[in-house]
């Protein structure tokens, strides 16, 4: 029996979701609302001691990392292959999610933090969100939250972001290899990519667009054409839902 913590359809949620419906596995899903804390509850902590999604269980065992994850998944159930069967592909789709996981990832997420985070706990007190700050377990997070709310990142510190991003779209132009990032094969690199991918050719058109990254946009087209990806995105994010009615609250007063 699979089951599944995660924040819906975005980021390293969304990595993790791909692989089960691209193999048709069935899963438990259990949905968090990362705006309301609920990845920091007790009840969670004790399943990822990080309080963080994704965390896939596997008749009762925890695994957590999301790219750790969509191997295991892969390793376990065989029957649809997301990795190259030789080594040298493997290792070629191990260069991509651990790009994505060091460089990629981290400079998208703080550009995403910076942009939301502020709006997200602007119906807390002083006092409320520091309780909520308190439950978290990694001192990294309990910066990042603070920093974000607070809004103290420099624009050199955002603008080295960016260009971060700009950097990994770039590679992913140039690497593209065929329809899929290494070539005919779809595998868990473009699953690690996708996830971060998603809505970026609205939100950041100056970097994702015909001009710039044609292979990428192309590529972003099909991917949104497979019947998993679309089965995917229809899943509830409650904290982009959370964040649009604050964002609307805010806007009005
Ligand atoms: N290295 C971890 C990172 C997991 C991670 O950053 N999860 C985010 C969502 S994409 C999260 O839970 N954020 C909420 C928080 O840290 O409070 C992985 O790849 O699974």
């Amino acid at each position: 029996m699979l089951e599944l913590y995660h924040g819906g359809p975005g980021a390293n949620s969304l990595k993790a979701l791909l692989p089960l419906h691209e193999k048709g596995l069935e899963y438990r899903s259990h949905l968090l609302n990362l705006i309301e804390f609920e990845q920091h509850e007790p009840w969670f902590v004790k399943i990822n001691p990080n309080g963080q999604v994704p965390v896939l269980v596997h008749d009762g065992r925890v695994i957590t990392e999301s790219t750790v994850i969509n191997e295991y998944v892969d390793e376990c159930f065989a029957a649809v292959p997301l990795r190259p069967a030789e080594p040298f592909g493997r290792a070629q789709m191990r260069v991509w999610t651990k790009f994505v996981d060091e460089y990629f990832c981290p400079a998208l997420s703080f550009l995403g933090w910076h942009a939301m985070i502020r709006t997200a706990v602007s119906g807390l007190s002083k006092e409320e969100f520091e309780a909520k700050i308190a439950r978290i377990p990694l001192k990294e997070q309990q910066d990042k939250w603070r920093e974000s709310a607070a809004q103290v990142w420099t624009p050199a510190q955002l603008d080295d972001w960016r260009r971060k991003v700009r950097v990994s779209i770039q590679r992913m132009d140039k690497g593209m290899q065929g329809p899929w990032m290494l070539g005919q094969q779809f595998t868990l690199a473009d699953v690690s990519l996708f996830s971060m991918l998603i809505g970026m050719p609205q939100r950041y058109a100056d970097i994702v667009n015909e001009k710039d990254s044609p292979k990428v946009v192309d590529w972003y087209a099909r991917m949104m054409e497979r019947p998993a990806v679309k089965a995917v995105l229809a899943i509830p994010r409650p904290a982009a839902q959370t964040l649009a009615a604050r964002q609307a609250q805010s806007g009005a007063r």
